[in-house]
């Protein structure tokens, strides 16, 4: 045990509830942290804030919690240990995957411009790991590179980063083991900058897009895979996605990151946003431009604003059709199977140390790459019968396995399923719409927000559910905790 992890303990021991922080109810508190001052209280000369001290929201992970922290002798420390974990997709689609602190994807670290932090890593997975900070400039010895910058932390190891932020924006945190990028360890990073950015926002979301190959009887997503067939915003998939509440003309931000295999046209009906950050921080205005699709490239980071202006419920959505639905395994399209799939090979008959190769007609459909001879492509599906949505001849339509292509899409409503305060009032069979990389912007009317937000808060957050309740605690420079 080294004298970090021996003086990280030590300040566990004797913290209480109120000395962590990190944590704000986000959603139903209205997401102002306590410290905060907005532009408006800056500009009237609120009292007992010096000029310049103009603190940023905080920022809402809707279903991802915040990492706490404590203060120790005003630097800000962090515990973040990589662990096996369940996460649920939708309603019963349960996947096992790695993650941190019980969370997938990971949970939001959020700190200021200058902050001094201490992030103690603990690696409970079976395997080396480090920890990479994607954009930070930290010195070399904190980049989380194995072998390169540090060794690598094995399997019940602790390493302790420590650094000193001097940017301002999103930004992430990773693994840099490339597959088990693919399995979940990633989260946010927010740095609110010394001085509140102009416009203020009234709303700042943020979104992780992660995407999946799970195929049919696993649990493991199968890393290998090129093909993805579950698609997820902060770890849900449409229409388990928490809605995004929003009163009708605020401004809102919404920052959005990716990691994986794939870029995502991320795309906002109704409004125009413009991108006011990147990965390496905020767009200079006389940059900026009317878009309402963003490509989210892997490694990338977008933040985008906009006036929430009409109301309604409105579709924020990666555009590629493929990533608009879920659980995708040959049951819809031209692509459909008459036999049986054969899926679900393990790692020992992979990598090279199996028999025969990975793209033969025996084996690529285990590994996700390829259907296989057994999968005979057809004009017509023998599995996917009339859905509800599908034009009875009885209706004058032509009966669906006439027509060559058919079936295409399928109409799955499930909204009892995913039933949360966030989605009160929404019309019948709304679920049936999102899957995959979709949720929705609610641009409510006062009077329908504050019902809504009513029902949030009653709840208890439960978009932010898996963050244990506890008091935010003040900027470090004026609680200097000594243990
Ligand atoms: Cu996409």
């Amino acid at each position: 045990m080294n004298v970090q992890r021996r003086s990280f303990l030590r300040g566990a021991a004797g913290a209480v509830g109120g000395l962590l922080g990190g944590l704000w109810a986000g959603q139903a508190e209205g997401q102002r942290r306590p410290d905060a001052v907005s532009a408006a209280e800056r500009t009237s000369g609120a009292p007992g804030r010096p000029a310049g001290s103009a603190r940023s929201l905080s920022v809402t992970v809707l279903d991802v919690p915040k990492l706490p922290y404590e203060i120790d002798k005003g630097v800000k420390v962090f515990k973040l240990v990589a662990e096996p974990v369940k996460a649920e997709f939708v309603p019963g689609k349960i996947v096992e995957v790695w993650g941190y602190n019980g969370s997938m994807p990971g949970p939001t670290i959020e700190v200021n411009e200058g902050d001094r932090l201490r992030v103690v890593f603990e690696n409970r997975l079976p395997e080396a790991q480090t920890v990479h900070w994607h954009g930070l400039e930290v010195p070399i010895a904190m980049d989380g590179v194995p072998a390169i910058s540090q060794p690598l932390v094995m399997p019940g190891e602790q390493f302790t980063y420590e650094f000193t932020v001097h940017q301002n924006g999103t930004f992430f945190y990773h693994t840099h083991m490339a597959m088990a990028e693919m399995i979940g360890l990633i989260g946010f990073f927010i740095i609110h900058p010394a001085q509140a950015y102009e416009p203020a926002v009234q709303k700042d979301f943020g979104i992780i897009l992660q995407e999946w190959a799970v195929l049919p009887n696993n649990t493991v997503p199968n890393t290998l895979s090129m093909e993805f067939n579950w698609l997820t915003f902060n770890g849900k998939a449409g229409p388990a996605t928490t809605p995004m509440l929003v009163k009708l003309g605020e401004r809102v931000r919404i920052r959005i990151i990716n990691i994986g295999m794939d870029h995502h046209p991320i795309h906002l009906h109704g409004m125009q946003f413009t991108v006011t950050g990147t990965e390496s921080g905020r767009v200079p205005e006389s940059a900026r431009y009317q878009q309402n699709t963003v490509l989210v490239g892997v490694a990338q980071a977008r933040d985008i604003e906009f006036v929430a202006k009409y109301p309604g419920d409105w579709m924020l959505h990666c555009h590629l059709p493929h990533h608009m639905m879920n659980q995708m395994v040959s049951m819809v399209g031209p692509m459909t199977h008459g036999g049986p799939l054969q899926t679900g090979k393990g790692m020992e008959e992979g990598m090279g140390i199996m028999k025969g190769n990975a793209l033969s007609d025996e084996n690529a459909p285990g590994f996700g790459r390829g259907m296989g001879m057994i999968a005979a492509e057809k004009p017509t599906s023998p599995i996917v019968g009339p859905t509800p949505h599908t034009m009875p001849r009885e209706h004058g339509g032509p009966a669906g396995h006439s027509v060559p292509g058919f079936p295409q899409d399928m109409w799955m409503p499930m909204d009892e399923e995913v039933t949360k305060p966030e989605t009160f009032g929404l019309p019948k069979d709304w679920s049936a719409a999102l899957g995959g990389m979709m949720t929705l912007v609610r641009v409510l009317p006062p009077k329908e927000y504050d019902e809504i937000m009513a029902l949030v808060k009653a709840a208890g957050s439960t978009a932010e559910s898996k963050a244990p309740a506890v008091h935010p605690t003040a900027p470090p420079a004026s609680h200097d905790h000594r243990h």
